[in-house]
């Protein structure tokens, strides 16, 4: 881990905390679990909560894509690590190393634009040809109030429901970007270390299923690694009144909370509780568990 300057941090806090605010206003589950994490003395306030990642989701095309938006992350010193396939989704992934450990990983992903069908094809490139250059590059990344306003900003043309209609039949991620662009697409909050009865994801599952949160079923509520290490659940997207270019007015889905729980790697499985770190758990993504969360935004979990 390389470590940012002071300023670095500064703005890489601003720009979080900008995601983090205008989620948090467009996705009324994070203020129920937080809320229900505090009734139940999980925790005194939010400031508690690990935030084990963030993802973002992006148009695989020239000028956008993960080339473009990773730049903002790589500034600020995170590190880009593994990279996931998603073969039926047509979608490559990658996470990113935070520059410090108090900050969230980042799990970024990108739509293979070209392997989708000539009518969806021209549809996305309708509304993204009109970037016509990179608009990160004419970005000052060390002003976190452009870099705030750039990934709430509508990069291209907002969609007619109708196209936004026709790609939703063939892929539910075009659909979701189209509409949602650089709007965080969730949270992720990390269960290993909270206090004994929460700590596991089976536990916190149970907790918020009794607290009666509607969590992503595909391929089952928990996801888990083959290794055992990496255990996942999420929400159901919740549904925004979304507004399109001719007064359209549909529901479609926003983003949703994850959860997640790193287990200790096997050779520190012995090391007194209050020596375990970051480093002695279970680090990145599992792609198994990643296909099924993806999930949380298709109409197949929200059922509209
Ligand atoms: C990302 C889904 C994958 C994870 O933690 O594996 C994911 C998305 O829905 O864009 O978040
Ligand atoms: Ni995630």
């Amino acid at each position: 881990m390389n470590s940012p300057s002071t300023t670095d941090k500064q703005t890489l806090d601003a720009v979080l905390d900008g995601l983090m605010r205008r989620y948090t206003e467009r996705v009324p589950d994070v203020r129920a679990v937080i809320d229900a994490m505090i009734d139940a003395g999980i925790i005194q306030t939010s400031d508690e909560i690990e935030n084990d990642h963030i993802a973002f989701r992006t148009m695989g095309v020239p000028n956008l894509g993960l080339a473009s938006f990773e730049k903002i992350f790589l500034h600020y010193g995170y590190e880009r690590r593994d990279e996931y396939n998603f073969i039926e989704k047509k979608l490559s992934a990658y996470w990113y190393a935070p520059p410090a450990p108090e900050y969230p990983r980042i799990f970024a992903s990108e739509l293979r634009v070209d392997e989708l069908s000539d009518e969806a094809q021209r549809i996305i490139h309708n509304y993204t040809d009109t970037v016509t250059s990179d608009p990160v590059d004419a970005l000052n990344l060390d002003d976190a109030e452009a870099v705030d306003q750039f990934l709430h900003q509508p990069l291209w043309q907002t969609p007619t429901l109708a196209d936004y209609q026709t790609l939703l039949k063939e892929s539910e991620y075009a659909a979701w970007v189209i509409y949602n662009r650089y709007y965080l697409n969730h949270f992720t909050i990390s269960v290993h270390n909270l206090k004994p009865g929460y700590s596991t994801i089976d536990e916190f599952v149970a907790f918020l299923t009794d607290r009666g949160l509607r969590l992503n079923s595909a391929g089952g509520t928990i996801k888990v690694s083959p290794d055992g290490d990496l255990r996942q659940a999420s929400t159901v997207a919740q549904m925004i009144d979304a507004e399109f270019t001719g007064g359209d007015v549909f529901r479609i889905a926003g983003s949703y909370v994850e959860f997640a729980e790193r287990r200790v790697l096997p050779p520190f499985r012995d090391l007194p509780a209050d020596q375990i770190t970051r480093q002695h758990r279970r680090e990145g993504f599992e792609t198994g568990n990643a296909d099924k969360i993806f999930e949380s935004t298709f109409t197949t979990q929200t059922g509209n």
